[in-house]
C-alpha cells in the first residue's frame, strides 16, 4: 500500500471547446472505463467520484470572436474552481479528469482559494502560454498557463479573483517541443524554466526532475501537476488532439510521476487531452491511468 493514504476526489470535465476538436469531451468516460478509480483504490486510497461538470452544447462560436467559445469555457471553469475548492475544504485531493487543457484554469484557480503559493509542473508538448494577441488558432487550451500567470482575457483571469495566480518562478514546463513565436518571447520575458525535449535528452529525466522539484517547492505551500497526455511520445499516447513526434517516453513519464509522489508535495492534479476518438484501443486512456497510479505511489515500495 502507498504510505500516505489519501482521500481523492475525481471531478470529470467533458470539455472540448478549448481544443475545438470533437472527442476530447469523452476523456472522462475513457479514464473511468480504464478503471482509474479501482486502480487508485487498489493502492489503498479512498476515491470519491463526484461526477462531471455539465458543459452546454454550443453552436459554432460567434463570428469574429477570436477566443473560441470564451463564455462557456469561462462558465465551466468558474464552476470547476468552486468544486475544486470545496473538495480541498473537505481535505480531499482534487483529481480533475478532462477534457481539453483549458480545464487547468478552473482547477488551479480552485486550488489557489486554499493554497497561498503554488508550484506547478506543466507536463506538455506545448507551453500553453498564448494570449489573444499571439494565438494563431484562437483555441483556449493553448492559453491556459498564460491565464494562470495573469495574462489573458478578463473573463478568465478574473475567475476566483485576479490575485489568484501563480509565480513564474515556481512554474516548470517539461516536454515542450512545439512552441509558437509569441510563446517563445513570453517564456523569455517571464523567465519560466522550460525543459524542452532537447534538455531531457541532454541531461536525462532524473536531472530535470531534480531541478524541477527544487523550483516548484521553493517557497511554496504545495505543488500542482498539470498532466497533458500529449507530453508523452505519440507512439505511447496516440489519442491526443495535437500530437507532436519525439516526446517523453513511457519510462521517463513514470519516473517524473514517481518523483512527484516521493516529494510528498503534490496537492492537486489534472489529467487532460485524452481523445478516445483519436486513440488506438484505449491505449492513451490506459497510459493516463497508469501514470495516475505512479502519481499516487504504485511503483514506490
Ligand atoms: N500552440 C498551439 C495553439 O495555441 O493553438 C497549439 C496548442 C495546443 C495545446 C495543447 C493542450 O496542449
Ligand atoms: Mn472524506
Ligand atoms: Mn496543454
Ligand atoms: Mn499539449
Amino acid at each position: 500500500l502507498a504510505t500516505n493514504q489519501r482521500d481523492i476526489s475525481l471531478i470529470g470535465v467533458p470539455l472540448q471547446l478549448g481544443a475545438d476538436r470533437a472527442g476530447v469531451e469523452l476523456g472522462p468516460h475513457a479514464l473511468r472505463t480504464s478503471n482509474i478509480q479501482q486502480r487508485l483504490e487498489y493502492l489503498g486510497h479512498r476515491v470519491h467520484d463526484t461526477g462531471d461538470i455539465h458543459v452546454n452544447r454550443l453552436d459554432p462560436c460567434a463570428p469574429g470572436e477570436k477566443l473560441k467559445y470564451l463564455a462557456e469555457i469561462a462558465r465551466v471553469n468558474a464552476e470547476l474552481a468552486q468544486r475544486v475548492a470545496a473538495e480541498m475544504r473537505r481535505g480531499h485531493f482534487p483529481l480533475v479528469i478532462g477534457g481539453d487543457h483549458s480545464v487547468a484554469i478552473g482547477t488551479i484557480k480552485g486550488v489557489l482559494q486554499h493554497v497561498n503559493r503554488l508550484g506547478v509542473i506543466w507536463f506538455d508538448a506545448h507551453p500553453d502560454v498564448n494570449t489573444e494577441e499571439t494565438t494563431g488558432s484562437g483555441n483556449i487550451h493553448g492559453m491556459s498557463l498564460a491565464v494562470m500567470l495573469g495574462y489573458g482575457h478578463k473573463s478568465l483571469i478574473s475567475i476566483g479573483g485576479e490575485q489568484a495566480k501563480i509565480n513564474p518562478r515556481n512554474v516548470v514546463i517539461i516536454g515542450a517541443r512545439s512552441i509558437d513565436p509569441g510563446e517563445r518571447i513570453f517564456l523569455r520575458e517571464q523567465g519560466i524554466r522550460v525543459f524542452t525535449m532537447h534538455e531531457i535528452d541532454k541531461y536525462g529525466m532524473r536531472a530535470v526532475m531534480d531541478e524541477a522539484m527544487e523550483r516548484v517547492t521553493d517557497g511554496t505551500d504545495g505543488v500542482h501537476l498539470s498532466l497533458d497526455l500529449d507530453g508523452m511520445d505519440p507512439q505511447e499516447a496516440p489519442g491526443v488532439g495535437t500530437p507532436v513526434s519525439g516526446g517523453i517516453t513511457y519510462r521517463e513519464s513514470h519516473y517524473a510521476m514517481e518523483t512527484l509522489y516521493e516529494s510528498g508535495a503534490l496537492v492537486s492534479a489534472e489529467i487532460v487531452e485524452v481523445n478516445p476518438m483519436l486513440d488506438i484501443g484505449n491505449k492513451t486512456a490506459r497510459a493516463a491511468v497508469e501514470l495516475a497510479g505512479s502519481v499516487f505511489g504504485e511503483r514506490i515500495l
